[in-house]
C-alpha cells in the first residue's frame, strides 16, 4: 500500500468533510421550518470529526472508486445523524448530564430537555428514512441489507445495548477487561464497524473483501475507544493534576484504569496493527483507510 503524504490526507479529509457537511445540511429539516428542525440542525451541524461518515465514504471508495463513494453518501449522513442523536441523548441529565458538547452548550441546555429527547428521536427516525430513499445504490436488496446492518448496530444488540451495559456497570468494583471490551464493542464499536461495512456493502464488496473490511472496522472501533479513554485520562491529568476524571470519575471502567496508561497504549498499538493488516490486498485504494488508523493513533500520542 502506498502511503499518502500528510498533505494529501489533509486534502482528502477536508474535501470529504465538506461534502458530508453539505449533504447533512440538505438532509436535515430547514433552519426556518420549526424549532424541532433547528434543534436537529444544532445537534448535527457545526462540529464533530465526522469519523463515521468519512469511514463509510473512504471504504466505499476503496472497493469501488469515486463513483461508489458518491453513492454511499446518504448512508454516511444517516450514520452521522444516528451518532448525533446518541450524543444528544447521552448528554441528558438522566445519562451523563453533560452541559457541553463539541465546545458548545449541549442540545438540552440550548433547547430544553424535552426538545433534546424529541430531536434525538427525530434524527434516528429520519436517518432510516434517508437510507430507505437512497436509490443511488441501485439494487433494493442491497439497500435493505444496509438498513438492517445499521439497525443492528444502533439498536438493542449494538449501541443502545452497550449504553445500557455501561450504565449497569457504573460504580461497580472489579469490572474485568473482557466486560469493558464487550461494552465498548457495542456502545461505540458497533457504529464504527457498521460505517465500514455500509461503505463496503453499498459499493458491492465481495464476501472476502467484506470480511477483511469488517476486521478493519472492528479493530478501528477498539482503537478509537482506547484512544478516547487515553485522551480523557491524560487531559484530566494535565488539567487537574490527578489521575482519572471524565468517565473514570463517573465510576466507569476505562482501559487506562484497567491496564495503566502504558498498557492502554500497547493495546491501542495492537488494535491499530490489526486494522492495518486487514487492509492488505486493497493496495493504494486503501491508503486513506490506513491513514485514518494513523489519525486515531496520533490523537492519543
Ligand atoms: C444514548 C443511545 C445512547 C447511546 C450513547 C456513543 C454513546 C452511546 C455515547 C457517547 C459517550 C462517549 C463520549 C463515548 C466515548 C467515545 C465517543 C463515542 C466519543 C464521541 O465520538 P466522536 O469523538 O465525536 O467521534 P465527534 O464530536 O467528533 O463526532
Amino acid at each position: 500500500m502506498s502511503a499518502l503524504s500528510e498533505a494529501a490526507v489533509e486534502r482528502y479529509l477536508g474535501a470529504r468533510g465538506r461534502e458530508v457537511e453539505r449533504a447533512l445540511a440538505r438532509a436535515l429539516p430547514p433552519e426556518r421550518g420549526s424549532r424541532l428542525g433547528r434543534a436537529m440542525r444544532y445537534a448535527v451541524l457545526g462540529g464533530g470529526k465526522r469519523l463515521r461518515p468519512v469511514l463509510a465514504l473512504a471504504t466505499a471508495e476503496a472497493v469501488g472508486g469515486p463513483p461508489a463513494r458518491a453513492r454511499a453518501m446518504p448512508y454516511a449522513c444517516a450514520l452521522e445523524m444516528i451518532h448525533a442523536y446518541s450524543l444528544a441523548h447521552d448528554d441528558l441529565p438522566a445519562m451523563d448530564d453533560d452541559p457541553l458538547r463539541r465546545g458548545r452548550p449541549s442540545l438540552h441546555v440550548r433547547f430544553g430537555e424535552a426538545m433534546a429527547i424529541l430531536a434525538g428521536d427525530a434524527l434516528l427516525t429520519d436517518a432510516f428514512a434517508l437510507m430507505a430513499r437512497a436509490s443511488s445504490s441501485g439494487d433494493p436488496a442491497r439497500r435493505l441489507a444496509i438498513v438492517a446492518e445499521v439497525a443492528r448496530a444502533a439498536g438493542s444488540v449494538g449501541m443502545v445495548g452497550g449504553q445500557v451495559a455501561d450504565l449497569e456497570n457504573e460504580g461497580r468494583r472489579a469490572v474485568s477487561l473482557a466486560t469493558v471490551a464487550a461494552i465498548h464493542r457495542r456502545k461505540t464499536g458497533a457504529l464504527i464497524r457498521a460505517a465500514v461495512r455500509v461503505g463496503a456493502l453499498s459499493a458491492g464488496a465481495t464476501p472476502p473483501q467484506l470480511a477483511r473490511l469488517t476486521s478493519y472496522g472492528e479493530a478501528v472501533g477498539i482503537a478509537f475507544q482506547i484512544a478516547d479513554d487515553i485522551l480523557d485520562e491524560t487531559a484530566d491529568v494535565a488539567r487537574l493534576g490527578k489521575q482519572g476524571g471524565g468517565d473514570r470519575a463517573r465510576g466507569k471502567a476505562t482501559y487506562p484504569a484497567l491496564l495503566g496508561l502504558d498498557g492502554a497504549r500497547s493495546s491501542l498499538q495492537r488494535a491499530a496493527g490489526r486494522a492495518r493488516r486487514a487492509l492488505t490486498g486493497f493496495g493504494a485504494r486503501a491508503a486513506v483507510l490506513d491513514a485514518l488508523v494513523q489519525r486515531v493513533l496520533a490523537r492519543a500520542a
